[in-house]
């Protein structure tokens, strides 16, 4: 198996969840900041064309990041990230889809639209009117999401998953690009902690992450 990576929270949240596995894949590094991510070869692996990737030994290249989640759990059930009973799978499930639909979408849309405008405005539609928008989406979800944190350790309850994964690596890309978590959401403040202080957080960050001031 071989992993296309580069900076960004999506790969850093691959990153992270190989170290909570404590599984190590090859990578080849992909050049985000240079679009190449954006053409031939790397579209015709992955007509997606972002980033990370995971390509099987067949040849097969399979795109977005949590089917690679799913992909690897399959592999390697433990520890579980996603859970090791229907219940739970479906909870991690059902929490994984909340935070990205209502939250880090639209994090990650409002930076393309603003702080990202001059990297992407010639890979794809933006729409530089909508982030105001969306950051206060995320920032009315972020509210909501607080107080159903209250009394919880993690996203999905007592179980670290790819929920915590997905949430943390946004949150912390946003506090870089202007989406910065308002500290008056104490739950969320704590959670952010708790997880910052695992090693896969510090250990996922890309090597081109403190120069270029981004968490990712
Ligand atoms: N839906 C994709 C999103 C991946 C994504 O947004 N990747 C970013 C890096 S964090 C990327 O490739 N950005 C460069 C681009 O879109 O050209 C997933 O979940 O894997």
């Amino acid at each position: 198996m071989k992993i296309y990576d580069s900076l960004g929270p999506n790969p850093r949240a691959l990153r992270m969840f190989l170290l909570e596995k404590g599984m190590t894949i090859p990578t080849a590094p992909v050049d985000l900041l240079g679009a190449e991510n954006r053409r031939p070869p790397y579209t015709e692996r992955n007509p997606g064309g972002q980033v990370p990737a995971l390509e099987l030994d067949n040849g097969r290249v399979i795109g977005e990041t949590v089917a690679i989640f799913e992909y690897l759990e399959e592999r390697q059930p433990q520890p579980p990230l996603i859970g090791t009973t229907p219940e739970e799978r479906a909870e991690t499930r059902m929490w994984q889809r909340r935070v990205e639909l209502n939250i880090t979408e639209h994090l990650y849309n409002a930076f393309r639209y603003a702080e990202g405008l001059g990297m992407f405005q010639d890979r794809m539609r933006v729409l530089p009117e909508a982030a105001d928008g969306l950051k206060a989406i995320v920032r009315d979800k972020l509210v909501w999401l607080d107080g159903l944190m209250a009394g919880k350790q993690f996203v999905a309850g007592n179980r670290f998953t790819i929920a915590d994964i997905i949430l943390y690596c946004a949150l912390d890309f946003g506090s870089t690009v202007g989406q910065p978590l308002d500290p008056a959401l104490k739950n969320l403040t704590g959670w952010m902690q708790r997880i910052a202080a695992r090693p896969s957080a510090a250990g996922s960050l890309h090597e081109l992450a403190p120069a270029m001031g981004m968490r990712g």
